[in-house]
């Protein structure tokens, strides 16, 4: 049962109306017919043919034919949850939004989050971006924030995405690789775009293998405008910060996970909200007055360039919960269409070019996955407010609009429905001078490819940079093409050489002195060659802390998992102590046996087994603790599965702790060398645990573990 309240927002009692509850009701077929048996076909006697006849055969197998839709281009693979919005404190002075300036409302919300390579089916570990949309069902109009969890893009037009996607999907011929950028034409594509290497960099970073998406930032990516009541214009970025830090696991747990566990996020989220252990984010905003547009080193509307929160802070404004889990699968995390073109009045778009192309790309996916243009009327995606106009019919049109007209204007249907004035919250477009030719080319100033990812890279501490090399060395290693890993050898050494130079090492290859010419070939055929290529690396910032995920949020333990290895005979007092104060910061606390059912402790209580060990692994948890009892330790002695468990869990630098003969077990493992490693509690307090467990990681630990052979 969930200790805290579930969502009852107003959209969730527009969703009421549409739940079906086979609760106390008898079989029909689709017209309300009562069926008394749908185990067997109409036949021409007993061993005959299934006669046509059968209507009853006919609706449930074409209902069963027409199940699937196709499944989202990108971003096939995600989860949901329904929450609210509330907001700190009004920003009336930027954006005259009720979501912005209303401090009183709860804005209900639905937010999927999302890989973007992999189908439907795929594993949620997969090294990628994740994607982070969030649907405001605000009282002016549903609100869409589209983001990801890296604040910057691959490329800066969208004339470019159907390349990137078609090289990072698995390729044409075979249908190989799923849901993994380690591949031959992904690497050819982006060592011959070099926008994409700042977003390549943070796919190679911790960020692209979250330890939960409740783990993770979120970012609306553009530069966006906030319009206050005066008609003024500020641009902003937005930010959601996870109330619990940023986390990540390793590149080695994240395969092990995917083959243990491979719903791993998506349970972890089902989880915890159902255990009432809410999800939440802050939202942020990075305001720049519109004055301020030409006063940084990179271009406001370029969406591989990052606004350093060393330059401009970003100020929190309020908090998002989730806290209700959909109650159908299909019916809302499938069906929901995220439009970054349904915005209120009070925010605005920009020229960002890549924005500019995602407002149609949205609405015309969601024509082919949904069917038609009525999409807007399924129960999840109907606004909280009244929708009125002459738009009419289509497939699956489910309302029935009354009167004689549909045309604007009318006297037959008394003016209606009737425009609105600005000052009565219509929506009007921000009034942007433009004075310019019609031209199709990139503008000079999105050319600097090379100081962001250098900036990230320098603001790692040095076990994340340990992991961008490893990662960059797994990924390149894995194509089979040796000029497309030189070049990108090439390019990342124009990053940072030292990095190249390891990422060289691993493949065994050299740094080529340079490439041919040009470097970067996302350009026109009559482009001038020269002018479209990188700039030269700038240094507008020495180091950008935020950046780091060594200077996120330690404070908390809660939801964290933290297996407890027991066998008959061990030790209550010391489990009764430790699981005390575990449950008490929120962790959650497994039994895990050589068997299922219950074990019984050395007083003689019988305790029930989470999992057995032969059906789970230690890269699920978090942290590990083996209470003594002489008896159950000789038994966990016995079974390999627990001593792989333990050096596992060392190898992936997490916290474990034993007491009393807990150390017996352990020094049948690879940890008895490093007993003085500070996340090694033997005998040590509760309170000590907890401390190493909210540190997420022992990641000074990092030198030992390639002597680990797990
Ligand atoms: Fe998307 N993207 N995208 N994207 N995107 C889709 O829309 C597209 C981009 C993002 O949970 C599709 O409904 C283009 C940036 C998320 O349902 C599609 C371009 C960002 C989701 C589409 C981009 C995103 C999508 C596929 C380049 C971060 C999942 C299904 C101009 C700011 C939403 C769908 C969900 C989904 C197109 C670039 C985030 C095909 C053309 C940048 C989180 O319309």
């Amino acid at each position: 049962m969930a200790k805290n309240p579930k969502e009852e927002s107003k959209k969730i009692k527009d969703l009421e109306q549409f739940y079906k509850d086979p609760e106390n009701t008898t079989l029909t077929t689709n017209q309300g017919l009562k069926v008394n048996d749908t185990n067997n076909s109409l036949k021409s006697g007993e061993r005959g043919s299934t006669l046509l006849e059968d209507f009853l055969l006919r609706e449930k197998i074409t209902s069963f034919d027409h199940e699937r839709i196709p499944e989202r281009i990108v971003h096939a693979r995600g989860s949901a949850a329904h929450g609210h919005f509330e907001l700190y404190k009004s920003i009336e002075q930027y954006s005259k939004a009720g979501i912005f300036t209303d401090v009183n409302r709860k804005t209900p919300v639905f937010v999927r989050f999302s890989t973007v390579a992999g189908s439907k089916g795929s594993p949620d570990l997969a090294r990628d971006v994740r994607g982070f949309a969030v649907k405001f069902y605000t009282e002016e109009g549903t609100w869409d924030l589209v983001g990801n969890n890296m604040p910057i893009f691959f490329i800066q037009d969208a004339m470019k995405f159907p390349d990137l996607i078609h090289s990072v999907k698995p390729e044409p011929n075979k249908e190989i690789p799923q849901a993994a950028s380690a591949h031959d034409t992904f690497y050819d594509f982006i060592s011959r775009t070099t926008e994409t290497l700042h977003n390549q960099i943070w796919v190679m970073s911790d960020r692209a293998i979250p330890r939960s998406l409740r783990m993770m930032e979120g970012f609306g990516i553009h530069t966006f405008r906030l319009i206050n009541d005066k008609g003024k214009s500020h641009f902003v970025k937005f930010h959601w910060k996870p109330k619990l830090g940023v986390h990540s696991v390793t590149w080695d747990e994240a395969v092990k996970i995917n083959g243990a566990d491979s719903d791993f996020h998506r349970r972890d989220l089902w989880d915890a909200i159902e255990a009432g252990q809410f999800p939440e984010w802050e939202l942020g905003v990075q305001i720049v007055p519109q004055e301020d547009e030409f006063k940084f080193d990179f271009d406001l509307l370029d969406p591989t360039k990052l606004i350093p929160e060393e330059m401009v802070p970003v100020q929190i404004i309020g908090k998002m919960t989730l806290n209700r889990n959909p109650e159908n699968f299909f019916a809302e995390t499938e069906q929901v269409a995220f439009l970054p073109g349904h915005i209120v009045p009070g925010i605005d778009f920009t020229n960002d070019p890549l924005l500019q192309g995602r407002l149609f790309s949205y609405r015309d996916t969601q024509l082919s996955r949904l069917g038609g243009p009525n999409f807007h009327q399924i129960p999840i995606n109907r606004p909280v407010v009244p929708t009125n106009n002459n738009q009419r019919d289509g497939m699956m049109q489910t309302e029935i609009p009354k009167g004689q007209t549909a045309y604007f204007p009318n006297s037959l249907g008394g003016g209606c429905p009737h425009l609105a004035k600005i000052a009565e919250g219509a929506f009007n477009s921000y009034e942007e001078r433009i004075d310019a030719k019609k031209i199709r080319t990139r503008s000079e100033s999105f050319n600097d490819h090379f100081s962001q990812p250098a900036l990230f890279y320098r603001s790692l501490s040095p076990w994340e940079q340990q992991h961008v090399a490893e990662a960059y060395t797994f990924e390149l290693g894995k194509c089979l093409h040796t000029p497309i890993k030189e070049r990108m050898l090439w390019l990342i050494s124009q990053i940072d050489v030292d990095l190249a130079k390891t990422v060289a090492k691993g493949l065994g290859l050299e740094i080529p002195k340079s490439i041919e010419q040009p470097i970067n070939q996302a350009i026109g055929a009559d482009a001038d060659v020269k002018a479209q290529q990188p700039s030269e690396k700038k240094n507008y910032l020495d180091q950008a802390p935020t950046l780091s995920q060594a200077n996120t949020r330690f404070e908390s333990i809660a939801t964290r998992k933290v297996a407890v290895l027991v066998a008959d005979g061990f030790s209550m007092k010391n489990f009764k102590k430790m699981q005390t104060t575990l449950e008490k910061e929120g962790a959650v606390v497994n039994l895990i046996a050589p068997h299922g059912g219950k074990v019984i402790c050395d007083q003689n209580m019988k305790h029930a087994v989470d999992a057995s060990v032969m059906t789970t692994e230690s890269v699920l948890f978090d942290a590990l603790y083996i209470p003594g009892g002489k008896k159950a330790i000789e038994a966990l002695k016995k079974e390999a599965k627990f001593l792989k468990f333990i050096n596992e869990a060392f190898k992936h630098c997490k916290a474990i702790a034993a007491d009393e003969e807990g150390e017996d077990l352990i020094d049948e493992t690879f940890v008895s060398k490093y007993k003085q490693d500070a996340a090694i509690l033997i005998n040590k307090s509760p309170a000590d645990f907890v401390n190493a467990m909210a540190k997420h990681r022992n990641w000074d630990r990092m030198e030992h573990i390639k002597n680990i052979p797990v």
